[in-house]
């Protein structure tokens, strides 16, 4: 039988628009080039068959055509990259890759306070929009029980009336400091997307390039960011307004002055919270005695510990502390692992000069793996 399908066995890729991981996901296979078809969690086949396989309810999820199963932006991504991608996006240099996979940390976990923040305390103003997204994503019976759940995430992620302006602050430098390196490069780390521009493309996206309130904001105060953007949403490489620029990162490990900014941004935002909530699983971990392969959690939806009481900005707030920030933090540690003695000396004075040489973990007794699609700790 003749197949109709432009393609016989596509990838599946399930998600949703208004995602921030899937957008990770959705933005890097479309880079790549990588075929797929995306279906919303309400396909029939993401209840039959893949919430059987992964064991809780969460996208993005991929299958591949041989039935494999992938749930994760960040193993996805690596998925990919072992099996080979026409656009690589672990930069070759080492300090260019620990600042990708740090840069990569903020976005898709430290702003998360930024994206839920602007998608949720705006209710008022773009409920139309969200619920449209939220009934055509998870069907409209679903979608009310989804949307209060997500707000009611607000208070752990330090959302609250004190922290309401800094966190508005911090987007708009954010939008300030990127819009200068963006009028002179299209990705951060020059000539193609890193992790970097997928960590942070999550948030940049599906709620604050997306949902009415921040993506106006965007428009208005820093086109080139918005047009980063598309530039993350589109197929492949586009750039048609860097001429003549090419597909490499910076050469030679260059770090280019325009991102001191950023990674000044960056380290004035994650810490001290970063070092407390590391602190914090230090004890955990001690006082749990927990063996190697255990789940992080006792349910596996749950994903935060406990809570830290920290600062963001100088303003108290208490923040939950989710063991998966490791995962995706012990990856620039094993780039140090790999580097001899001055070559990890020149990285650790580089990270120094930018105040983030205290985001890499470094050996603390145990660390966090994905076993079975779920965050365990590992001795
Ligand atoms: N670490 C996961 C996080 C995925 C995630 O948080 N997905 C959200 C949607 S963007 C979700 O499914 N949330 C369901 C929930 O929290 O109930 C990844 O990178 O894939």
């Amino acid at each position: 039988m003749t197949k109709t399908q432009p393609f016989s066995d596509p990838l599946i890729l399930y998600g949703v628009p208004h995602s921030l991981y899937t957008g990770v996901v959705r933005c890097y296979l479309r880079t790549q080039g990588i075929e797929y078809i995306e279906r919303p969690t309400s396909h029939p086949d993401f209840a039959q068959h893949i919430l059987p396989a992964i064991g809780r309810s969460i996208i993005p999820v991929l299958e591949l055509p041989d039935g494999t199963i992938i749930q994760d932006s960040v193993d996805i991504i690596d998925h990919f990259e072992r099996v080979g991608v026409p656009w690589p996006a672990y930069p070759e240099g080492p300090l260019q890759r620990v600042l990708a996979i740090i840069v990569q940390y903020y976005g898709s976990q430290a702003m998360l306070r930024h994206a839920m923040h602007y998608r949720w305390s705006y209710l008022d103003r773009q409920e139309a929009f969200l619920k449209d997204a939220f009934a055509a994503g998870s069907g409209p019976d679903l979608a009310e029980k989804i949307m209060s759940r997500m707000q009611s995430y607000l208070p752990q992620l330090g959302v609250t009336e004190a922290s309401i302006p800094l966190i508005e602050h911090s987007f708009e430098s954010l939008l300030d400091v990127l819009e200068q390196h963006l009028r002179l490069h299209p990705y951060l780390f020059g000539g193609r997307p890193s992790v970097a521009d997928y960590g942070l493309i999550g948030p940049m996206f599906a709620h604050l390039g997306r949902d009415p309130v921040p993506a106006d904001l965007m428009k208005r105060r820093s086109p080139r960011v918005f047009r980063w953007v598309e530039r993350m949403t589109a197929p492949g490489l586009d750039a048609p307004e860097f001429v003549n620029y090419d597909t490499h990162y910076f050469s030679d490990d260059h770090i280019p002055e325009t991102l001191t900014p950023l990674f000044a941004h960056i380290a004035a935002e994650i810490f001290p919270e970063l070092t407390d909530k590391l602190v914090f699983m230090d004890v955990y971990v001690d006082q749990h005695r927990l063996a190697d392969g255990k789940p992080v959690s006792d349910k596996p939806h749950q994903r935060y510990i406990g809570k830290v009481d920290t600062l963001f900005h100088d303003v108290p707030v208490s923040a939950g502390v989710q063991p998966y920030l490791l995962y995706i933090l012990r990856r620039a540690d094993a780039v140090l692992q790999t580097l001899d003695e001055s070559e990890r000396s020149r990285v650790i004075a580089g990270l120094q000069r930018h105040g983030l040489d205290q985001a890499l973990p470094g050996e603390r007794g145990y660390s966090v793996g994905r076993r079975g699609h779920i965050e365990v700790w590992e001795r």
